[in-house]
């Protein structure tokens, strides 16, 4: 394994500095990202130190320092986990044979797709969330916005580095137009749909790191399986950096939903909104709508791709090993499908369902935070729950989009589905209340904004009230 060298451009445990010929073109794309970062990084907030976690290593112990960097200074490194001696392919045709060092000719092209997919989700989510910090609630926040964009920066110089090292020219223009696409351009979209909705209200944030890095968890978790062994090797390291993210989400809604009830219980009808706040039935609203757009980022229920992804070895299911089978050639996957005009089950091949098992984590794992926020409602002595609504609803993606289901993943029909889709996905008027309350940043130190609670500690066991962004 080779050490870790911070003190070159770009830092990285690659050894990158015995490949002059990789470095120089790394190098020629380091300025070409700091473009993109000025243009479509953190809007107005460039010049500002902010108190921030840089990767330096993969040690567990200590793999970050903490400090003030200007966010362009940030030092975007290259580190892969730790190597496994002797490491072998761990499911599909190759099972048990030796992983890969290079990429294999016959899965070139399908391994490039998807590391150029997971890719374009990086740059598109700092793109989405560029304008945020205007209306931060806190210096909190802002601090752990920008913390969770700067890494995203990193996950695309990690995949970038797999595109330059392993696939030649092809990646090199891959990295180049990762730079080109835009988030929510008619033109030139993100590839993902997810990665083309706008994101510009603090609770959409919170909803997007809670819902939509966790589709990222177990994007990152199938690719650690890779037979492609520097590809799973960049995700293991990725997900350390991940969890963070999920926890800005989390802690986020939490603090919304105590929020909610303290002014749900202060107004004399309940109201939550007449005290400025943000009320339930909104916030349910808006998690439906993160909830159904990020299971989309699965794909299809049914997929010839992830049979064949899975069958060469290049993405696997989530901590693979728990499975005892790793071949999936005999097993079956019940699968719920629309036939006929009604629900029926149905077994399908296991290898083509291999997005629906990883979804199914992924749905059981999102149950997890919104039982806390239900404790929380509980503990305030409100009856409101929030639910998560069924994988059925509002789909773009797979078997049920353009369907109509309820949230309980009834059928309906369009005119139920027109009567209703008000109090079932965020209004125009709700966005507009939403983003009524965050007109103007907060950026006294300690201080919250109304509609938020404030969170339980502060960062690195500093006090609330650490300046974690100076402003210039
Ligand atoms: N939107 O067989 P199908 C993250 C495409 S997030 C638009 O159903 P497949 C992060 C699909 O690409 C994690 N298109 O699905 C989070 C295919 O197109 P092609 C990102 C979609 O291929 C927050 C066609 O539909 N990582 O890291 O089995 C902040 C038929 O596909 C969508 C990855 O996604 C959609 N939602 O699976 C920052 C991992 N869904 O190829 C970062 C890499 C599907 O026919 N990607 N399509 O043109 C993959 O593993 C797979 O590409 C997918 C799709 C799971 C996305």
């Amino acid at each position: 394994m080779a050490s870790v060298v911070n003190d070159t451009k770009i830092p990285n445990n690659v050894d990158l500095a015995s490949d002059r010929r990789l470095q120089r073109a790394l190098e020629e794309w380091q300025p070409e990202f700091l473009n993109w970062w000025q243009d479509m990084g953190p809007e107005g907030f460039q010049r500002d130190d902010v108190y921030l976690r840089t990767a330096v290593s993969v040690d567990h112990e200590g793999w970050a320092n903490f400090g003030y960097v200007k966010m362009p200074d940030y030092r975007w490194g290259i580190f892969l986990a730790e190597a496994v001696p002797d490491k072998t392919i761990g499911f599909g045709d190759d099972y048990g044979k030796p992983a890969w060092q290079q990429v294999p000719g016959e899965h070139r092209n399908t391994l490039r797709r998807l590391i150029v997919t997971q890719a374009d989700t990086e740059p598109a989510s700092v793109e989405q969330q560029r304008r945020l910090g205007q209306t931060c609630p806190s210096l909190y926040d802002l601090r752990n916005l920008f913390q969770v964009n700067v890494e995203e920066g990193r996950h695309l110089w990690a995949m970038v580095y797999l595109l330059h090292t392993y696939f030649g020219r092809d990646g090199r223009e891959e990295a180049e137009g990762l730079l080109q696409r835009r988030s929510g351009d008619p033109d030139h979209p993100r590839i993902l749909g997810t990665f083309n909705e706008p994101c510009e209200d603090w609770l959409s944030f919170f909803m997007f790191t809670y819902f939509t890095d966790r589709d990222g968890k177990y994007q990152l978790l199938a690719l650690a399986e890779s037979g492609f062994d520097p590809l799973a090797r960049s995700c293991r390291f990725m997900l350390t950096e991940e969890a963070h993210h999920m926890f800005v989400g989390e802690t986020g809604v939490l603090r919304v939903v105590q929020r909610a009830c303290e002014l749900t219980k202060a107004d004399p009808n309940g109201d939550a909104r007449a005290q400025g706040g943000i009320d339930l039935a909104t916030l349910q609203r808006y998690l439906n709508f993160w909830f159904s757009s990020s299971v989309d980022l699965f794909g299809g229920e049914v997929s010839s791709n992830a049979a064949s992804f899975f069958a060469s070895g290049l993405k696997g299911r989530a901590k693979e090993e728990q499975h005892a089978d790793h071949l999936a050639l005999t097993g079956t996957y019940r699968m719920s499908q629309w036939k006929n005009g009604a629900i029926a089950d149905e077994d399908i091949p296991l290898r083509t369902a291999m997005n629906e098992v990883l979804r199914d984590e992924y749905v059981a794992d999102c149950q997890r935070g919104v039982d806390k926020w239900n404790r929380a409602i509980a503990e305030a002595g409100l009856d409101t729950v929030l639910t998560i609504p069924h994988r059925r609803f509002n789909r773009r993606v797979g078997l049920y989009s353009g369907m109509r289901f309820d949230p309980h993943g009834e059928p309906v029909t369009e005119s139920v589905w027109n009567d209703k889709v008000g109090s079932w996905l965020p209004t125009l008027d709700d966005r507009r209340y939403v983003r009524g309350l965050m007109t103007k940043p907060v950026y006294e130190p300690g201080v919250m904004a109304h509609w938020i609670a404030p969170p339980k500690q502060g960062i690195k066991g500093l006090p609330l009230t650490f300046e974690y962004v100076r402003r210039q």
